[in-house]
């Protein structure tokens, strides 16, 4: 998707301008992939502009980066007001919100611990990530022959700049046969994830989604998700699945935040249908939530 561009870049403690937010080609991360990030969306809600569960996003920031040995220069806190200042600045009301963590220029060869550690946050437009018609009707999945990293290659908990490529692999693979997004599945043979969301199947009124132990991402919209189910009264756990159990689902979704609540049509080609009504109250529920218009939700909203 082209990027849209805005007015500044926050770069390690000071404002730049969009078009000079340049690296040196020989940084480190762009030669081994170390590097961290974090996608959060900001949202016109009922008092100004609000990024949904901002401090939660930066805290798996931290997470991510002590996961791979990445110590950032800046405190939680820190952060979370460079990302509103952000906003501030570029005057913007509704946007993604990218904070990248890179090992910047300094050292070359594999051991990172030389390397300067460095951190930007930009803000952009971005409208539906899997399409609208794929908001409202649903998308086509294909399982990927690509499987999900063993977590002890990589680890799924890390939101790392590298594991992407694994990512990539499956997502061209989906595009190229005609699917619009790409499921992977374990080394154990378990349902894991699609190329940038959380999956979840709803059989018999339940509505089930793999764990971390499946190399799924502790997402935080899923965990947005698993309270507005169970805050309409619908059961939800986290257990293994298998491929066949897609293909037999009465209803599937997808979640992430640049995705949002987005519907299955089918998998591998065996048609699940129109969203069916768990997917639409979580997804309508979800449209409302961000936009601070339930009062239960409030405290998910960090008004900029
Ligand atoms: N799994 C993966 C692999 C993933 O990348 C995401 C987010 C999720 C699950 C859902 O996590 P959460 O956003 O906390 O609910 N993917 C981000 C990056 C997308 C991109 O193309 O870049 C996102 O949605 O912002």
């Amino acid at each position: 998707m082209p990027i849209t561009p805005t007015q500044k870049i926050w770069m390690n403690g000071e404002f730049v301008d969009w078009a000079d937010a340049q690296v040196h080609v020989l940084s480190h991360t762009l030669h081994y992939g170390n590097g961290v990030f974090e996608g959060i969306r900001c949202y016109e809600a009922a008092n100004g502009p609000a990024v949904f569960r901002l401090t939660p996003h930066i805290e798996r920031l931290f997470r991510s980066g002590k996961i791979l040995y990445l110590n950032i220069p800046w405190t939680a806190p820190q952060l979370v007001e460079a990302v509103k200042e952000t906003i501030r600045v570029n005057d913007i009301r509704e946007c993604y919100v990218r904070p990248l963590v890179w090992l910047g220029y300094g050292e070359i060869g594999v051991n990172p611990l030389q390397s300067p550690v460095e951190v930007m946050v930009a803000v952009w437009p971005w409208g539906a990530y899997l399409g609208d018609e794929g908001t409202q009707k649903g998308v086509r999945l294909m399982i990927s022959s690509w499987q999900r990293h063993d977590p002890n290659a990589m680890p799924p908990a890390a939101k790392g700049v590298g594991m992407y490529v694994n990512s990539q692999m499956a997502k061209i693979q989906a595009v190229k046969a005609g699917y619009d997004e790409a499921l992977l599945l374990s080394p154990q043979g378990y349902v894991s994830e699609c190329t940038g969301e959380n999956i979840f199947v709803v059989r018999n009124g339940t509505i089930i989604t793999p764990p971390v132990t499946a190399g799924a991402l502790e997402g935080i919209t899923q965990d947005s998700v698993r309270r507005i189910a169970t805050d309409l009264g619908v059961e939800f756990r986290f257990d293994n699945l298998l491929r066949s159990d897609l293909y037999t689902a009465d209803e599937m979704f997808l979640s992430g935040t640049a995705a949002e609540i987005v519907p299955v049509r089918s998998v591998d080609d065996r048609e699940i249908g129109d969203p069916g009504p768990i997917t639409r109250r979580i997804q309508e529920t979800y449209a409302a939530a961000v936009r601070g218009q339930i009062d239960r939700y409030a405290e998910w909203c960090e008004y900029v």
